[in-house]
Protein backbone atom coordinates (compact mmCIF):
# COMPACT_ATOMS: atom_id res chain seq x y z
CA UNK A 1 0.00 0.00 0.00
CA UNK A 2 1.19 3.38 -1.01
CA UNK A 3 1.04 6.58 1.60
CA UNK A 4 -1.32 8.85 0.24
CA UNK A 5 -0.53 12.48 -0.98
CA UNK A 6 -0.82 14.79 2.34
CA UNK A 7 -2.50 17.58 2.11
CA UNK A 8 -2.39 20.14 4.76
CA UNK A 9 -5.84 22.17 4.70
CA UNK A 10 -4.97 26.19 4.14
CA UNK A 11 -5.28 28.23 7.68
CA UNK A 12 -8.40 30.50 7.00
CA UNK A 13 -8.25 33.91 8.73
CA UNK A 14 -11.47 33.62 10.73
CA UNK A 15 -9.89 30.51 12.91
CA UNK A 16 -8.49 32.78 15.66
CA UNK A 17 -11.22 34.75 16.08
CA UNK A 18 -13.52 32.17 16.34
CA UNK A 19 -10.78 30.39 18.99
CA UNK A 20 -11.17 33.64 20.70
CA UNK A 21 -14.69 34.02 20.85
CA UNK A 22 -15.85 30.49 21.65
CA UNK A 23 -12.08 29.82 24.20
CA UNK A 24 -11.17 26.95 22.43
CA UNK A 25 -7.59 25.65 21.01
CA UNK A 26 -6.78 27.77 17.64
CA UNK A 27 -6.30 23.92 16.41
CA UNK A 28 -10.01 23.49 16.93
CA UNK A 29 -11.05 26.31 15.40
CA UNK A 30 -9.10 25.22 12.46
CA UNK A 31 -10.72 22.34 12.48
CA UNK A 32 -14.20 24.38 12.36
CA UNK A 33 -13.16 26.34 9.45
CA UNK A 34 -11.89 23.58 7.37
CA UNK A 35 -15.44 22.51 7.54
CA UNK A 36 -16.87 25.79 6.85
CA UNK A 37 -17.88 26.65 9.82
CA UNK A 38 -16.54 30.13 9.89
CA UNK A 39 -19.38 32.39 12.10
CA UNK A 40 -18.83 32.52 16.14
CA UNK A 41 -22.24 31.99 15.98
CA UNK A 42 -22.75 29.11 13.79
CA UNK A 43 -19.49 27.15 15.62
CA UNK A 44 -21.76 27.39 18.81
CA UNK A 45 -24.65 25.87 17.55
CA UNK A 46 -22.12 23.27 16.02
CA UNK A 47 -20.51 22.41 19.36
CA UNK A 48 -23.36 22.88 21.48
CA UNK A 49 -26.74 22.40 19.46
CA UNK A 50 -29.67 21.92 21.07
CA UNK A 51 -33.37 20.88 20.42
CA UNK A 52 -34.12 24.31 20.33
CA UNK A 53 -31.60 25.61 17.68
CA UNK A 54 -33.94 23.51 14.85
CA UNK A 55 -35.54 25.45 12.06
CA UNK A 56 -39.01 26.54 12.17
CA UNK A 57 -41.04 23.50 10.45
CA UNK A 58 -42.97 25.62 8.39
CA UNK A 59 -40.09 27.25 6.73
CA UNK A 60 -40.31 24.14 4.44
CA UNK A 61 -42.02 24.68 1.08
CA UNK A 62 -45.64 22.59 1.57
CA UNK A 63 -45.54 22.43 4.90
CA UNK A 64 -48.49 24.21 6.10
CA UNK A 65 -50.71 22.03 3.52
CA UNK A 66 -49.12 19.38 4.31
CA UNK A 67 -50.62 19.75 8.13
CA UNK A 68 -53.61 20.96 7.97
CA UNK A 69 -54.75 18.03 5.20
CA UNK A 70 -53.12 15.78 7.98
CA UNK A 71 -54.93 17.13 11.14
CA UNK A 72 -58.14 16.83 8.62
CA UNK A 73 -57.61 13.43 8.10
CA UNK A 74 -57.38 12.54 11.53
CA UNK A 75 -60.35 14.45 12.76
CA UNK A 76 -62.56 12.55 9.92
CA UNK A 77 -60.93 9.37 10.83
CA UNK A 78 -59.75 9.00 7.20
CA UNK A 79 -57.52 6.39 6.37
CA UNK A 80 -54.32 7.79 5.76
CA UNK A 81 -51.62 5.30 3.89
CA UNK A 82 -47.62 6.00 4.45
CA UNK A 83 -45.85 4.98 1.70
CA UNK A 84 -42.27 4.01 2.24
CA UNK A 85 -39.36 2.75 1.36
CA UNK A 86 -37.14 -0.99 2.02
CA UNK A 87 -33.79 0.69 3.28
CA UNK A 88 -33.59 2.09 6.38
CA UNK A 89 -34.04 5.51 6.17
CA UNK A 90 -37.22 4.74 4.47
CA UNK A 91 -38.64 2.14 7.03
CA UNK A 92 -37.43 4.09 10.26
CA UNK A 93 -39.23 7.22 8.34
CA UNK A 94 -42.64 4.61 8.19
CA UNK A 95 -42.43 3.81 11.81
CA UNK A 96 -41.75 7.60 12.91
CA UNK A 97 -44.50 9.17 10.87
CA UNK A 98 -46.73 5.96 11.95
CA UNK A 99 -46.27 6.14 15.55
CA UNK A 100 -46.92 10.31 15.40
CA UNK A 101 -50.10 9.98 13.47
CA UNK A 102 -51.31 6.83 15.62
CA UNK A 103 -50.72 8.98 18.71
CA UNK A 104 -52.69 11.55 17.64
CA UNK A 105 -55.50 9.47 17.09
CA UNK A 106 -54.93 8.75 12.95
CA UNK A 107 -56.57 5.43 11.53
CA UNK A 108 -52.69 4.86 9.57
CA UNK A 109 -51.92 2.09 7.37
CA UNK A 110 -47.91 1.74 5.40
CA UNK A 111 -47.13 0.29 2.54
CA UNK A 112 -43.23 -0.42 1.45
CA UNK A 113 -42.69 -1.83 -1.91
CA UNK A 114 -40.26 -5.27 -2.16
CA UNK A 115 -36.78 -4.70 -3.05
CA UNK A 116 -36.49 -7.01 -5.02
CA UNK A 117 -39.74 -7.65 -7.15
CA UNK A 118 -41.39 -4.39 -6.95
CA UNK A 119 -37.65 -2.05 -7.36
CA UNK A 120 -37.55 1.51 -5.79
CA UNK A 121 -39.98 4.01 -5.82
CA UNK A 122 -43.80 4.43 -6.29
CA UNK A 123 -44.84 2.74 -9.49
CA UNK A 124 -47.68 4.03 -11.05
CA UNK A 125 -49.89 0.65 -10.72
CA UNK A 126 -49.20 1.32 -6.59
CA UNK A 127 -52.39 3.89 -6.95
CA UNK A 128 -54.41 0.66 -6.86
CA UNK A 129 -52.95 -0.07 -3.09
CA UNK A 130 -53.93 2.94 -1.87
CA UNK A 131 -57.38 2.11 -3.35
CA UNK A 132 -57.20 -1.39 -2.20
CA UNK A 133 -56.63 -0.48 1.19
CA UNK A 134 -59.71 2.38 1.32
CA UNK A 135 -57.10 5.51 1.75
CA UNK A 136 -58.14 8.65 1.04
CA UNK A 137 -54.75 10.26 2.24
CA UNK A 138 -51.15 9.21 0.87
CA UNK A 139 -48.27 10.16 2.50
CA UNK A 140 -44.95 9.12 0.82
CA UNK A 141 -41.86 8.79 3.01
CA UNK A 142 -38.04 8.93 1.33
CA UNK A 143 -39.46 8.44 -1.60
CA UNK A 144 -42.31 10.23 -4.37
CA UNK A 145 -40.46 13.43 -5.42
CA UNK A 146 -40.65 11.19 -9.01
CA UNK A 147 -43.70 9.46 -8.58
CA UNK A 148 -45.71 11.78 -11.18
CA UNK A 149 -48.07 9.17 -12.88
CA UNK A 150 -48.63 7.50 -9.15
CA UNK A 151 -49.95 11.10 -8.32
CA UNK A 152 -51.79 11.99 -11.31
CA UNK A 153 -53.61 8.46 -11.19
CA UNK A 154 -54.47 8.97 -7.34
CA UNK A 155 -55.95 12.04 -7.78
CA UNK A 156 -58.32 10.90 -10.05
CA UNK A 157 -59.47 8.49 -7.93
CA UNK A 158 -60.07 11.18 -5.04
CA UNK A 159 -56.78 10.40 -2.93
CA UNK A 160 -54.81 13.33 -1.82
CA UNK A 161 -50.98 12.79 -2.02
CA UNK A 162 -48.91 14.27 0.25
CA UNK A 163 -44.86 13.61 -0.72
CA UNK A 164 -42.05 13.72 1.38
CA UNK A 165 -38.84 12.67 -0.13
CA UNK A 166 -35.11 14.11 -0.08
CA UNK A 167 -34.27 12.57 -3.40
CA UNK A 168 -33.36 15.24 -6.35
CA UNK A 169 -36.76 15.81 -8.76
CA UNK A 170 -36.87 15.32 -12.03
CA UNK A 171 -37.66 18.14 -14.39
CA UNK A 172 -41.11 18.31 -12.57
CA UNK A 173 -42.71 17.68 -9.48
CA UNK A 174 -45.82 15.29 -8.84
CA UNK A 175 -49.02 17.48 -9.02
CA UNK A 176 -49.34 16.19 -5.05
CA UNK A 177 -51.52 18.15 -2.67
CA UNK A 178 -48.35 19.19 -1.06
CA UNK A 179 -44.46 18.30 -1.96
CA UNK A 180 -42.18 18.35 1.39
CA UNK A 181 -38.36 17.74 -0.42
CA UNK A 182 -36.14 20.68 0.59
CA UNK A 183 -33.64 19.75 -2.89
CA UNK A 184 -37.08 20.56 -4.47
CA UNK A 185 -37.04 23.85 -3.16
CA UNK A 186 -35.83 27.08 -5.23
CA UNK A 187 -31.95 28.12 -4.30
CA UNK A 188 -31.44 30.15 -3.65
CA UNK A 189 -34.21 30.42 -1.01
CA UNK A 190 -36.26 27.39 -0.23
CA UNK A 191 -35.76 25.42 3.11
CA UNK A 192 -32.39 26.88 4.97
CA UNK A 193 -30.98 22.74 5.68
CA UNK A 194 -31.30 20.93 1.86
CA UNK A 195 -29.05 18.21 3.17
CA UNK A 196 -31.96 16.06 5.18
CA UNK A 197 -32.72 12.63 5.13
CA UNK A 198 -35.66 11.21 4.56
CA UNK A 199 -36.32 10.81 8.18
CA UNK A 200 -35.12 14.17 8.86
CA UNK A 201 -37.96 15.41 6.65
CA UNK A 202 -40.28 13.35 8.20
CA UNK A 203 -39.11 14.80 11.33
CA UNK A 204 -39.78 18.53 10.22
CA UNK A 205 -43.49 17.59 9.58
CA UNK A 206 -43.53 15.71 13.14
CA UNK A 207 -42.28 18.94 14.65
CA UNK A 208 -44.73 21.11 12.77
CA UNK A 209 -47.66 18.75 13.55
CA UNK A 210 -46.54 18.77 17.45
CA UNK A 211 -46.11 22.35 16.89
CA UNK A 212 -49.44 22.98 15.37
CA UNK A 213 -51.52 20.77 18.52
CA UNK A 214 -49.06 22.20 21.08
CA UNK A 215 -47.00 19.22 22.01
CA UNK A 216 -43.66 20.01 20.76
CA UNK A 217 -42.61 18.63 24.14
CA UNK A 218 -42.99 14.81 22.50
CA UNK A 219 -40.43 16.12 19.24
CA UNK A 220 -37.50 14.03 21.44
CA UNK A 221 -38.61 10.58 21.34
CA UNK A 222 -37.97 10.90 17.75
CA UNK A 223 -34.76 11.43 17.43
CA UNK A 224 -33.60 7.73 18.37
CA UNK A 225 -35.18 7.04 15.17
CA UNK A 226 -34.28 9.58 13.16
CA UNK A 227 -31.01 9.68 14.49
CA UNK A 228 -30.25 6.09 12.85
CA UNK A 229 -31.82 6.85 9.73
CA UNK A 230 -29.89 10.22 9.54
CA UNK A 231 -26.26 7.96 9.22
CA UNK A 232 -27.56 5.21 7.96
CA UNK A 233 -28.32 6.96 4.89
CA UNK A 234 -25.23 8.38 4.62
CA UNK A 235 -25.84 12.00 4.51
CA UNK A 236 -23.66 14.79 6.03
CA UNK A 237 -23.43 15.28 9.29
CA UNK A 238 -23.97 18.90 9.76
CA UNK A 239 -26.75 21.72 10.79
CA UNK A 240 -30.14 19.67 11.37
CA UNK A 241 -28.76 16.57 11.08
CA UNK A 242 -25.72 16.39 13.26
CA UNK A 243 -28.50 17.82 15.94
CA UNK A 244 -30.22 14.78 15.10
CA UNK A 245 -27.69 12.69 15.27
CA UNK A 246 -26.17 14.03 18.99
CA UNK A 247 -29.41 14.16 20.34
CA UNK A 248 -30.60 10.96 19.34
CA UNK A 249 -27.37 9.09 20.02
CA UNK A 250 -27.80 10.03 23.54
CA UNK A 251 -31.30 8.90 24.08
CA UNK A 252 -30.28 5.75 22.35
CA UNK A 253 -28.83 5.20 25.81
CA UNK A 254 -32.51 4.57 27.38
CA UNK A 255 -34.59 2.94 24.82
CA UNK A 256 -37.94 1.88 26.03
CA UNK A 257 -39.22 0.54 22.46
CA UNK A 258 -38.99 -3.25 22.97
CA UNK A 259 -38.10 -3.74 19.15
CA UNK A 260 -35.02 -1.15 19.41
CA UNK A 261 -34.13 -2.76 22.52
CA UNK A 262 -33.78 -6.43 20.91
CA UNK A 263 -32.31 -4.99 18.42
CA UNK A 264 -29.42 -2.74 20.54
CA UNK A 265 -29.06 -6.21 22.76
CA UNK A 266 -28.58 -8.38 19.78
CA UNK A 267 -25.70 -5.32 18.28
CA UNK A 268 -23.85 -6.32 21.92
CA UNK A 269 -24.46 -2.18 22.97
CA UNK A 270 -26.23 -2.85 26.00
CA UNK A 271 -25.17 -0.69 28.73
CA UNK A 272 -22.68 0.72 26.09
CA UNK A 273 -22.57 4.20 24.88
CA UNK A 274 -23.51 4.28 21.54
CA UNK A 275 -21.45 6.14 18.62
CA UNK A 276 -22.55 6.94 15.27
CA UNK A 277 -19.96 4.33 14.40
CA UNK A 278 -21.76 1.63 16.33
CA UNK A 279 -25.35 3.22 14.36
CA UNK A 280 -23.39 3.28 11.30
CA UNK A 281 -21.71 -0.48 11.32
CA UNK A 282 -23.78 -2.31 13.51
CA UNK A 283 -27.70 -0.97 14.65
CA UNK A 284 -27.95 -0.02 10.56
CA UNK A 285 -26.89 -2.78 8.65
CA UNK A 286 -28.90 -5.31 10.40
CA UNK A 287 -32.09 -2.93 9.63
CA UNK A 288 -31.10 -2.71 5.94
CA UNK A 289 -30.12 -6.77 5.73
CA UNK A 290 -33.71 -7.05 5.87
CA UNK A 291 -34.65 -5.28 2.94
CA UNK A 292 -31.56 -5.78 1.04
CA UNK A 293 -32.62 -9.99 1.27
CA UNK A 294 -36.18 -9.45 0.68
CA UNK A 295 -37.45 -9.84 3.88
CA UNK A 296 -38.69 -5.94 4.91
CA UNK A 297 -41.55 -7.17 6.36
CA UNK A 298 -39.43 -8.53 9.58
CA UNK A 299 -37.91 -4.99 10.20
CA UNK A 300 -41.21 -3.47 9.79
CA UNK A 301 -42.61 -5.97 12.63
CA UNK A 302 -39.67 -5.77 14.96
CA UNK A 303 -40.75 -1.61 15.35
CA UNK A 304 -44.35 -2.61 16.05
CA UNK A 305 -44.31 -5.64 17.86
CA UNK A 306 -44.48 -5.17 21.90
CA UNK A 307 -43.35 -8.66 23.12
CA UNK A 308 -40.04 -8.50 23.90
CA UNK A 309 -39.72 -12.48 23.40
CA UNK A 310 -40.85 -11.40 19.84
CA UNK A 311 -38.90 -8.50 18.91
CA UNK A 312 -36.05 -10.47 20.22
CA UNK A 313 -36.94 -13.63 18.20
CA UNK A 314 -36.97 -11.01 14.86
CA UNK A 315 -33.75 -8.60 15.66
CA UNK A 316 -32.19 -12.34 15.85
CA UNK A 317 -33.14 -13.01 12.21
CA UNK A 318 -31.75 -9.68 11.16
CA UNK A 319 -28.61 -10.43 12.61
CA UNK A 320 -28.86 -13.36 10.98
CA UNK A 321 -29.53 -11.69 7.48
CA UNK A 322 -27.00 -9.38 8.11
CA UNK A 323 -24.43 -12.18 8.45
CA UNK A 324 -26.01 -13.41 4.99
CA UNK A 325 -25.48 -10.54 3.47
CA UNK A 326 -21.98 -10.21 4.85
CA UNK A 327 -21.34 -13.27 2.67
CA UNK A 328 -22.90 -12.12 -0.80
CA UNK A 329 -21.51 -9.33 -0.32
CA UNK A 330 -17.24 -10.85 0.39
CA UNK A 331 -18.24 -12.65 -3.02
CA UNK A 332 -19.34 -10.10 -4.99
CA UNK A 333 -16.54 -8.12 -4.29
CA UNK A 334 -14.07 -11.12 -4.82
CA UNK A 335 -15.83 -11.12 -8.40
CA UNK A 336 -15.56 -7.52 -8.95
CA UNK A 337 -11.77 -7.27 -8.16
CA UNK A 338 -11.20 -10.17 -10.05
CA UNK A 339 -12.78 -8.32 -13.02
CA UNK A 340 -11.06 -4.96 -12.77
CA UNK A 341 -8.02 -6.68 -12.08
CA UNK A 342 -7.97 -9.08 -15.29
CA UNK A 343 -9.29 -6.69 -17.66
CA UNK A 344 -6.73 -3.52 -16.11
CA UNK A 345 -10.09 -1.85 -15.94
CA UNK A 346 -8.31 0.71 -13.13
CA UNK A 347 -6.02 1.81 -16.06
CA UNK A 348 -8.10 2.75 -18.74
CA UNK A 349 -11.83 4.36 -17.08
CA UNK A 350 -12.49 6.67 -14.52
CA UNK A 351 -15.14 5.20 -13.81
CA UNK A 352 -15.81 1.28 -13.32
CA UNK A 353 -18.98 0.01 -14.66
CA UNK A 354 -18.93 -4.08 -14.31
CA UNK A 355 -21.73 -6.15 -14.19
CA UNK A 356 -22.86 -9.98 -13.67
CA UNK A 357 -25.18 -12.42 -14.15
CA UNK A 358 -27.13 -12.93 -10.96
CA UNK A 359 -25.52 -10.61 -9.20
CA UNK A 360 -28.01 -9.91 -5.85
CA UNK A 361 -29.70 -6.36 -6.55
CA UNK A 362 -29.70 -5.58 -2.87
CA UNK A 363 -26.31 -5.77 -2.02
CA UNK A 364 -24.51 -4.46 -5.38
CA UNK A 365 -24.58 -0.80 -3.75
CA UNK A 366 -22.25 -1.57 -1.38
CA UNK A 367 -20.16 -3.61 -3.07
CA UNK A 368 -19.57 -0.17 -5.26
CA UNK A 369 -18.92 1.22 -2.68
CA UNK A 370 -15.92 -1.00 -1.30
CA UNK A 371 -14.35 -0.64 -5.08
CA UNK A 372 -14.50 2.60 -5.16
CA UNK A 373 -12.51 2.77 -2.00
CA UNK A 374 -10.32 -0.05 -3.22
CA UNK A 375 -9.63 1.82 -7.04
CA UNK A 376 -10.46 5.52 -5.70
CA UNK A 377 -12.54 5.62 -8.76
CA UNK A 378 -16.42 6.00 -8.55
CA UNK A 379 -18.47 2.77 -9.56
CA UNK A 380 -21.41 1.24 -10.98
CA UNK A 381 -22.30 -2.13 -10.42
CA UNK A 382 -25.01 -3.92 -12.30
CA UNK A 383 -27.07 -6.80 -11.46
CA UNK A 384 -28.17 -8.71 -14.99
CA UNK A 385 -31.09 -10.38 -14.88
CA UNK A 386 -34.24 -10.57 -17.03
CA UNK A 387 -32.94 -8.84 -19.68
CA UNK A 388 -32.59 -6.06 -17.39
CA UNK A 389 -29.40 -4.19 -16.41
CA UNK A 390 -30.44 -3.11 -12.55
CA UNK A 391 -27.69 -1.01 -10.96
CA UNK A 392 -26.23 1.01 -8.08
CA UNK A 393 -23.25 3.28 -8.28
CA UNK A 394 -21.26 5.22 -5.39
CA UNK A 395 -19.10 8.10 -6.15
CA UNK A 396 -15.69 9.90 -4.58
CA UNK A 397 -16.14 12.93 -2.57
CA UNK A 398 -15.18 15.33 -5.38
CA UNK A 399 -17.45 13.50 -7.86
CA UNK A 400 -21.46 14.44 -8.78
CA UNK A 401 -22.88 11.56 -10.05
CA UNK A 402 -25.83 12.00 -10.35
CA UNK A 403 -24.96 14.65 -11.93
CA UNK A 404 -23.41 12.30 -14.59
CA UNK A 405 -26.05 10.22 -14.98
CA UNK A 406 -28.35 13.44 -15.71
CA UNK A 407 -26.05 14.35 -18.87
CA UNK A 408 -26.22 11.17 -20.21
CA UNK A 409 -28.57 10.22 -23.59
CA UNK A 410 -32.03 8.58 -22.05
CA UNK A 411 -30.72 5.31 -22.20
CA UNK A 412 -32.45 4.88 -18.40
CA UNK A 413 -35.89 3.04 -17.55
CA UNK A 414 -35.56 4.29 -14.66
CA UNK A 415 -32.63 6.45 -12.39
CA UNK A 416 -32.25 8.19 -9.62
CA UNK A 417 -30.13 9.59 -6.45
CA UNK A 418 -27.47 11.76 -5.38
CA UNK A 419 -24.26 13.54 -5.12
CA UNK A 420 -22.80 10.38 -4.03
CA UNK A 421 -24.65 7.59 -4.52
CA UNK A 422 -27.37 6.63 -7.53
CA UNK A 423 -29.21 4.14 -9.14
CA UNK A 424 -30.49 2.71 -12.36
CA UNK A 425 -32.06 0.50 -14.53
CA UNK A 426 -31.26 0.02 -18.28
CA UNK A 427 -32.32 -2.54 -20.81
CA UNK A 428 -29.28 -5.18 -20.75
CA UNK A 429 -28.75 -4.34 -24.19
CA UNK A 430 -28.02 -0.42 -23.77
CA UNK A 431 -25.27 -1.28 -21.35
CA UNK A 432 -22.35 -0.59 -24.07
CA UNK A 433 -24.06 2.76 -24.68
CA UNK A 434 -24.69 3.42 -21.13
CA UNK A 435 -20.28 2.74 -20.48
CA UNK A 436 -19.52 4.67 -23.35
CA UNK A 437 -21.20 7.86 -22.39
CA UNK A 438 -20.85 7.78 -19.05
CA UNK A 439 -16.94 7.55 -19.95
CA UNK A 440 -17.36 10.14 -21.78
CA UNK A 441 -18.39 12.56 -19.78
CA UNK A 442 -15.96 11.66 -16.96
CA UNK A 443 -13.06 11.89 -19.05
CA UNK A 444 -14.03 15.72 -19.81
CA UNK A 445 -14.57 15.98 -15.89
CA UNK A 446 -12.44 13.83 -13.43
CA UNK A 447 -8.94 14.59 -13.35
CA UNK A 448 -5.88 12.17 -12.87
CA UNK A 449 -5.43 14.69 -9.61
CA UNK A 450 -9.09 13.52 -8.33
CA UNK A 451 -8.54 9.82 -8.52
CA UNK A 452 -5.23 10.38 -6.97
CA UNK A 453 -5.93 9.02 -2.96
CA UNK A 454 -5.27 11.95 -0.54
CA UNK A 455 -5.50 12.19 2.87
CA UNK A 456 -7.07 15.93 4.38
CA UNK A 457 -4.65 17.08 7.16
CA UNK A 458 -6.88 19.72 9.34
CA UNK A 459 -3.68 20.97 11.33
CA UNK A 460 -0.32 20.87 12.13
CA UNK A 461 -0.33 20.02 16.38
CA UNK A 462 2.61 19.87 18.88
CA UNK A 463 2.56 17.26 20.92
CA UNK A 464 2.65 19.92 24.00
CA UNK A 465 -0.96 21.06 22.65
CA UNK A 466 -2.93 17.85 23.55
CA UNK A 467 -3.90 18.91 26.97
CA UNK A 468 -6.82 18.04 29.18
CA UNK A 469 -8.59 21.56 27.30
CA UNK A 470 -7.86 20.12 24.27
CA UNK A 471 -9.11 17.32 24.48
CA UNK A 472 -12.74 18.88 25.97
CA UNK A 473 -13.09 21.02 23.19
CA UNK A 474 -11.94 17.95 20.39
CA UNK A 475 -14.79 15.81 22.14
CA UNK A 476 -17.11 18.71 21.72
CA UNK A 477 -16.69 18.14 17.46
CA UNK A 478 -18.17 14.49 18.12
CA UNK A 479 -20.62 13.09 16.18
CA UNK A 480 -18.58 12.70 13.15
CA UNK A 481 -19.55 11.49 9.82
CA UNK A 482 -19.45 12.98 6.27
CA UNK A 483 -18.73 16.49 6.01
CA UNK A 484 -17.87 16.43 9.90
CA UNK A 485 -14.69 13.31 10.19
CA UNK A 486 -12.70 12.81 12.56
CA UNK A 487 -10.19 15.46 12.44
CA UNK A 488 -6.59 14.26 11.33
CA UNK A 489 -3.41 15.93 12.70
CA UNK A 490 0.11 15.91 11.78
CA UNK A 491 2.99 16.01 13.68
CA UNK A 492 6.78 16.37 12.13
CA UNK A 493 9.88 15.11 13.26
CA UNK A 494 8.71 12.37 15.62
CA UNK A 495 11.37 10.53 17.20
CA UNK A 496 10.56 6.45 17.97
CA UNK A 497 11.25 6.02 21.27
CA UNK A 498 11.18 2.47 21.40
CA UNK A 499 11.30 -0.43 19.56
CA UNK A 500 8.21 -0.89 17.35
CA UNK A 501 5.71 -3.83 18.71
CA UNK A 502 3.72 -6.11 16.54
CA UNK A 503 0.34 -6.47 17.51
CA UNK A 504 -1.08 -10.09 15.95
CA UNK A 505 1.08 -9.62 13.07
CA UNK A 506 -1.24 -7.42 11.60
CA UNK A 507 -1.08 -4.13 13.49
CA UNK A 508 1.46 -1.61 15.03
CA UNK A 509 2.16 0.29 17.51
CA UNK A 510 4.46 3.47 17.87
CA UNK A 511 5.73 4.79 21.11
CA UNK A 512 6.56 8.61 19.58
CA UNK A 513 8.25 11.13 21.47
CA UNK A 514 7.89 15.16 20.73
CA UNK A 515 7.91 18.39 22.56
CA UNK A 516 9.00 16.44 25.67
CA UNK A 517 6.10 14.64 26.00
CA UNK A 518 5.41 10.47 24.85
CA UNK A 519 2.33 9.08 23.16
CA UNK A 520 1.21 6.05 22.01
CA UNK A 521 0.45 5.75 18.11
CA UNK A 522 -1.73 2.25 16.74
CA UNK A 523 -1.51 1.41 12.75
CA UNK A 524 -4.16 -0.90 11.80
CA UNK A 525 -3.97 -3.39 9.76
CA UNK A 526 -0.82 -2.12 7.57
CA UNK A 527 1.14 -5.20 6.87
CA UNK A 528 3.37 -2.62 5.33
CA UNK A 529 4.78 -1.02 8.28
CA UNK A 530 5.21 -4.32 9.53
CA UNK A 531 7.72 -4.93 6.55
CA UNK A 532 9.28 -1.53 7.32
CA UNK A 533 9.58 -2.52 10.69
CA UNK A 534 11.56 -6.34 9.67
CA UNK A 535 13.65 -4.41 7.10
CA UNK A 536 14.94 -1.81 9.97
CA UNK A 537 13.97 1.01 8.07
CA UNK A 538 11.69 1.68 10.61
CA UNK A 539 12.89 1.41 13.91
CA UNK A 540 14.11 2.97 17.77
CA UNK A 541 15.47 6.35 17.54
CA UNK A 542 14.04 7.51 13.95
CA UNK A 543 12.28 9.89 13.19
CA UNK A 544 9.03 10.37 11.72
CA UNK A 545 6.55 12.80 10.13
CA UNK A 546 2.79 11.26 11.35
CA UNK A 547 -0.65 12.15 10.31
CA UNK A 548 -3.12 10.76 12.86
CA UNK A 549 -6.90 10.89 14.26
CA UNK A 550 -7.16 11.20 18.32
CA UNK A 551 -9.02 8.08 20.18
CA UNK A 552 -9.35 7.40 23.59
CA UNK A 553 -9.62 3.71 25.09
CA UNK A 554 -10.46 2.81 28.43
CA UNK A 555 -8.02 0.98 30.59
CA UNK A 556 -8.56 -0.42 33.97
CA UNK A 557 -11.15 2.24 34.74
CA UNK A 558 -8.98 4.83 33.15
CA UNK A 559 -9.58 7.02 29.90
CA UNK A 560 -6.41 6.98 27.85
CA UNK A 561 -5.58 8.81 24.46
CA UNK A 562 -3.61 7.47 21.74
CA UNK A 563 -3.01 8.38 18.19
CA UNK A 564 -4.64 6.29 15.56
CA UNK A 565 -2.37 6.79 12.50
CA UNK A 566 -3.48 7.37 9.39
CA UNK A 567 -0.53 7.98 7.57
CA UNK A 568 3.71 7.95 8.64
CA UNK A 569 6.44 9.21 6.61
CA UNK A 570 10.13 8.95 7.21
MN1 LIG B 1 -33.22 8.08 2.06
Amino acid sequence: MEESVWKVADPRPEAPRLAEALGIPLPIARVLTNRQILEPEAARSFLYGRLEDLHDPFLMGGMAAAVDRILAAVERREKILIFGDYDVDGILSMVMLHRALSTMGGIVDYFIPDRLTDGYGIKDEHAGVAVERGASLVVSVDCGIKALGFVELARERGIDVIVTDHHKPGPELPAALAVLDPVAEPEPGGYPYRPLAGVGVVLKLIQALLQRTGRTALLRHYLKLASIGTVADVVELKGENRIFVKLGLRELGDVANPGLKSLIDVCGLTGRRISEGDVGFRIGPRINAAGRMGRTESAVRLFFATALDETYALAKELDELNAERQRTEDQILTQAKAMVDAGGLAGKYRILILEHDGWHRGIIGIVASRVRETYNRPAILFALDDGKAVGSGRSISGYDLIGCLDKCPPLFLSYGGHKHAVGCTLKREDLPAFKKAVNRIADAELTDEDLKPQLKIDAELAFSEITGDFLESHALLDPFGVGNPRPVFMVRDAEIAAAPQKLKDKHIKLLLRKDGRIFEALGWGRRDWLAAVDAGTLAKGGRIDVAFTLQTSTYLGEERVYLSLESLRP
